[in-house]
């Protein structure tokens, strides 16, 4: 039997039979370039790949969402049964993936009841004791942030032999059945070792002649977003999120946050610059590793003269001083940071401290330095945030669009903190504290949740001031009355702004019939009238609050090397030919 590669990573759907289910998935996925169905594998897929090529393993990742969402009649069972590594991998990192993944799971072991299945991600982090004493087809769940290392251990322990206990992070079932929990004590305190390597991914895609395996979301094609990464960890305590420094701890034993040193940084944005002609966002604020560290960065990039779109995001408005290094380092520079609220009482308990008055110096500094596009994300379901305040936010829009909005260059977004409250947050952990009600606390039950048939029933809380219904009807509100405002601003053309209009009206339209189809107590009944409903309730489903369009950056058409592909393929076709051949990764 042909080994192709020594680990398969898989990315699942959302829900693992979406192609049959009828759900209203509604804005889960609105503020990010996947469906729904959250196509997008998580970005350290491409890092484990590399650093275990380095020590001459082979990765293959298949992005099985992907191939599900392009063909309905890709078949996953048989793609499956077809593969046959030392391991599976398969990601449970965002938790909405948790019904994708386990349904996966089981499919793998069906098919390869002999090859080892592990998990991994930050919900598998958090929930590791419960995955491995729950579901059966799951072997073993590498936790932590930085898997790459201790995957190489693993693997070469499966190849040579060796003992389970002495992995690091390791969770395991022993001969007993027993949860085995190995010490989490691989956590690197820099990122100078792991890479996000694009030319590797590229080398793959032509080694497995699989491109759809590889690609990241529905639409990479005609928008090809890049990311760099500056950090594993955060020094930020945002209230209901999973990433936080609080949740690092707990979760991944990180004490502190991990970053890449800036000329490394500096580096990757100058091999995407010159390889892809697409816009790069620097994944974590510069600024968390301090002033030092985000100067070098800006003097590096200004030598490398990077010419792609950048995006940078900031947890809290820059200084006057430092836009003006950013302009002058990146000719094409774009902005991100999330207010959250307009309230800025709201805004400090949620754990971004800062008010509005430095926020509008920052957008007049930037505005005036040549910023190409800045986004500004808010979001609906916050500690104290009320139904009145949701419009107030929306009410604020007007405010800055008649200050800022003269050259179309400012973007305001708001949209519903969808589907959970991150597990491991503040906010999970001590709901009463903040005001919250949590639903769903265990595997099962936000695998169960993941089925509803509407994301008012997927919400996983509700707030002291807000029930989950308020939620959603605020959500709708506040998404009519934006979406009219950008059209009044001339942020969209009127024609999209009415499609869109009906697209949000029918999604509520159809949100109060399944509310009532929820009410017939016969199952069968129910389940027949919610089937009527799914012809049009996929079309429903993408950009429900914002348009997802709005969320590209400014670029120019996309190119790649195409002399850089060409000379790869051949090396890797002649290579690949050579292993063949000469029987190496063979059983
Ligand atoms: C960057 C980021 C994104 C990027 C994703 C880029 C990408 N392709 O990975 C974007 C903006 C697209 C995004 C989207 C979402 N995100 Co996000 N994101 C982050 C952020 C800020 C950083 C993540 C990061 O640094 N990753 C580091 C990279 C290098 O590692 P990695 O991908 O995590 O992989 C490593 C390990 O996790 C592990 N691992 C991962 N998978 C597997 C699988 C196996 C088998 C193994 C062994 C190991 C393993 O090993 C890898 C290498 O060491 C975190 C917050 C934070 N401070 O961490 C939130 C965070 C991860 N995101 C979160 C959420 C909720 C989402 C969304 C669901 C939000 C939404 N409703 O739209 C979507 C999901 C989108 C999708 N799948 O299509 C939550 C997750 C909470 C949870 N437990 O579920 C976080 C914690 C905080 C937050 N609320 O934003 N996100
Ligand atoms: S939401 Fe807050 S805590 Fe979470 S990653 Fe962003 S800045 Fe850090």
């Amino acid at each position: 039997m042909r080994r192709e590669a020594d680990l398969i990573l898989l990315h699942p759907p959302t829900v693992y039979d979406f192609r049959e289910k009828s759900i209203l998935f509604g804005p889960i996925s609105d503020l990010v370039p996947s469906s729904p169905i959250f196509e997008m594998y998580p970005i350290g897929f491409t890092s484990i790949s590399e650093y275990l090529n380095r020590y001459g393993y082979q990765v293959r990742i298949i992005n099985i969402a992907l191939k599900m969402l392009q063909s309905k009649r890709f078949d996953v069972e048989k793609a499956i049964r077809k593969l046959h590594p030392l391991l599976f991998g398969i990601d449970l990192h965002w938790m909405p993936h948790v019904h994708g993944s386990l349904a996966l799971a089981e499919i793998v072991k069906k098919y390869h009841p002999h090859i080892p299945l592990i998990f991994g991600g930050l919900s598998s982090s958090y929930y590791h004791q419960e995955l491995i004493r729950s579901y059966p087809f799951i072997d073993y769940v590498m936790r932590g942030d930085s898997t790459e290392e201790p995957l190489r251990q693993l693997l070469s322990m499966i190849k040579k032999g060796g003992s389970l206990e002495n992995i690091p992070n390791l969770t395991w079932r022993d001969q007993g059945c027993r949860v085995r929990v190995n010490p989490l004590t691989h956590v690197p305190v820099n990122l100078n070792d792991i890479k996000i390597d694009y030319s590797h991914i590229m080398k793959k895609v032509i080694r497995y002649r699989d491109l759809s395996g590889y690609t990241p979301y529905q639409n990479w094609f005609s928008y090809p977003a890049t990311a760099a990464f500056n950090v594993r960890g955060c020094t930020h305590s945002c209230k209901t999120c999973g990433g936080t420094a609080y949740a690092f701890r707990k979760i991944c034993n990180r004490q502190k946050p991990a970053f890449r040193d800036p000329e490394l940084l500096a580096q990757d944005l100058k091999t995407i610059d010159r390889q892809l002609n697409a816009p790069i966002i620097i994944i974590g604020d510069i600024m968390q590793a301090g002033e030092n560290y985000a100067y070098q960065l800006l003097n590096d990039l200004k030598r490398h003269k990077i010419r792609n779109p950048v995006a940078m995001e900031f947890f809290t408005p820059p200084s006057d001083d430092f836009l003006n290094k950013i302009a002058e380092a990146i000719p094409h520079f774009n902005i991100e940071i999330s207010p959250e609220s307009h309230d800025e009482q709201i805004r400090r308990a949620f754990g971004r401290p800062y008010g509005n008055k430095d926020m509008e110096q920052m957008l007049d500094t930037a505005l005036r330095l040549g910023c190409k596009r800045i986004d500004l994300f808010f979001m609906i379901g916050l500690s104290n945030q009320t139904y009145q305040s949701v419009l107030d936010t929306v009410r604020y829009f007007r405010y800055l669009l008649e200050r800022f909005g003269k050259s179309k260059r400012l973007i305001p977004f708001i949209s519903p903190y969808v589907p959970f409250i991150d597990p491991g947050s503040e906010a999970f952990e001590h709901p009463e504290k903040f005001g919250y009600k949590i639903f769903y606390r265990t595997v099962e039950e936000y695998r169960q949740a993941m089925e509803s048939p509407s994301w008012k029933y997927v919400l996983s809380y509700e707030t002291k001031w807000m029930t989950r219904q308020q939620i959603v009807d605020s959500s709708y509100d506040a998404g009519l009355a934006l979406n009219r405002l950008k059209a009044e601003f001339g942020l969209i053309n009127p024609k999209k702004a009415k499609k869109t209009e009906k697209r949000m009206i029918s999604a509520r339209q159809t949100m109060n019939k399944i509310d009532k189809i929820m009410l017939i107590p016969d199952i069968a009944e129910r389940e027949r009238q919610l089937q009527g409903l799914k012809s049009y309730i996929r079309e429903l489903s993408e950009s429900t609050i914002c348009e997802k369009k709005e969320l590209e950056w400014p670029t120019q058409v996309w190119r790649m090397n195409v002399g850089w592909i060409l000379k790869n393929w051949f090396h890797i076709e002649v290579w690949h030919r050579f292993q063949s051949i000469f029987g190496q990764n063979q059983t």
